[in-house]
Formats: C-alpha cells, sequence, structure tokens
C-alpha cells in the first residue's frame, strides 16, 4: 500500500514545483513589489527572404534570465548561433535592407548600427558571453526549441529592463542548397561560408508588463467585496448604537 502512495506524492511534488507554483509565484511578486522580475517578449521575423518566424519569451529576475525560444523555418539539420545582440538604435534593420552578402543579402555586420554587437549569446550550455558568439557546437539545430536559464551582467540586465535588444537567430541558406556553402565567407569569421552566420530573423524585445493589469482588476474585486460588506453590518450597528 505505500509503495503505491509514494509515486503519488512524489509526482504532485514535481508539478508543483515544475510548474504552477512557480508561475503563480513570480506574477504575483511582480505586480505587488513594483517589479523584482521583467517579462519581454519578442517576435522575431524574417530578414534574407530566410522564411523564419520565431518568439522568444525572456524572464529577468535580478541577474537570472531564463530565454525560450520557438522557431520555424530554420534550415534543418544545421546550427544557428543566436543571440541577444544590444546597441545601434535596439532595431531590426528593414528586410529589404540590401547589405554586402550574396546578391545583395544583409550580412551580419551590415545591420550593426541598428542592432547593435552580440552581448549574450544564447548557447545550450557553458559560456554566454560575446565570445561564445560562434561556437556552432553549442547552438540548437534547426527549429530545436530552446529553453536556458543563465546569468548575465549589470549591464545586459539593465539594458533588458529598459527594452533595449534583440533576438537574432543566424545561418540562412542563400542558394537552398541544403547546408551552409558557398563562395563567400562570413564577415564574422573568414573559416566559415557566410551562410552560416548571416542573420536569419530579427525580433526587437519589449517588456511585457502584467503585474499592473492583473493587481488592478483584484484591487477592484476587492474593493466591491468590501463596501457591500461594510454597508450590509454597519447600518443597523450605527442605528441601534445611537
Ligand atoms: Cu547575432
Amino acid at each position: 500500500m505505500t509503495r503505491r502512495t509514494l509515486p503519488v506524492l512524489a509526482a504532485t511534488a514535481l508539478v508543483g514545483s515544475l510548474g504552477v507554483a512557480p508561475a503563480t509565484a513570480g506574477s504575483l511578486g511582480a505586480g505587488s513589489s513594483g517589479g523584482d522580475t521583467t517579462t519581454l517578449t519578442a517576435h522575431i521575423t524574417e530578414l534574407n527572404d530566410s522564411g523564419v518566424e520565431s518568439t522568444a519569451w525572456l524572464s529577468l529576475e535580478g541577474n537570472e534570465l531564463s530565454v525560450r525560444i520557438e522557431s520555424q523555418g530554420l534550415l534543418a539539420g544545421a546550427p544557428h548561433a543566436q543571440h541577444i545582440h544590444i546597441g545601434g538604435t535596439n532595431q531590426c534593420p528593414s528586410p529589404d535592407q540590401v547589405g554586402t552578402g550574396f546578391e545583395g543579402t544583409l550580412r551580419t555586420t551590415d545591420a550593426i548600427d541598428s542592432y547593435g554587437a552580440v552581448q549574450v549569446s544564447l548557447t545550450t550550455e557553458g559560456d554566454t558571453s560575446p565570445a561564445s558568439a560562434l561556437a556552432v557546437d553549442r547552438y540548437p539545430v534547426g527549429d530545436e526549441a530552446y529553453s536556458r536559464t543563465f546569468t548575465v551582467t549589470d549591464e545586459v540586465a539593465a539594458n533588458l529592463r529598459n527594452g533595449e535588444g534583440s533576438v537574432i537567430p543566424h545561418g540562412v541558406d542563400h542558394n537552398g542548397s541544403g547546408e551552409y556553402d558557398g563562395e563567400q565567407m562570413s564577415d564574422l569569421d573568414p573559416t566559415l561560408p557566410s551562410e552560416a552566420t548571416d542573420p536569419a530573423a530579427c525580433g526587437e524585445l519589449n517588456v511585457h508588463s502584467m503585474g499592473s493589469l492583473s493587481m488592478g482588476s483584484l484591487g477592484g474585486s476587492l474593493g466591491s467585496m468590501g463596501s457591500s460588506g461594510s454597508t450590509g453590518s454597519l447600518g443597523p450597528l450605527g442605528s441601534s448604537g445611537s
């Protein structure tokens, strides 16, 4: 009998710790304390006619950053470097901006004035600094979903709280060969084909404020409960006392 109840208890504890409880605590905390947790989202749309569309969700608490990215349209079977770029005007370039790449395609440095330099490397493991920008063996392959929590610098944390930064997946198969190749080499690393590092899409990060909305509606329902309760009970008490 005890052997049957133990797995149930363990499963309940697991659900609680992984899912429902932390999410509720996080959103209430952001609303009530004035924002220890900042959430950001980015709708990531194609560059270089890549057909890529992705969404990124970020949650920042202190210097701890959680990132989730879901993508579609990235070249299958190939690694895709992905970064948070910060700087420039913190904007994505126009998708039809002409660059210095293959048949006028945009290379990473062509739009550096718009989205700035790599500040966070969204690797699957290990270092996340700009030093890992092209650590191709530590990036998701194809449309593989990405989810990781790691520590960022004070400067990056401050930038993100201001809504500054863009999420950029790299790697575009311009010539449709099914792999990274071509004559032109990368502007970031002359040993790699330009296809391996050209920007596939870009999404500007926006701070997502859920706290004010949920606290506002909570306050409204508490207020109406309070007034209807007190009117009913104080009225008779007041009249009988005087
Ligand atoms: Cu990048």
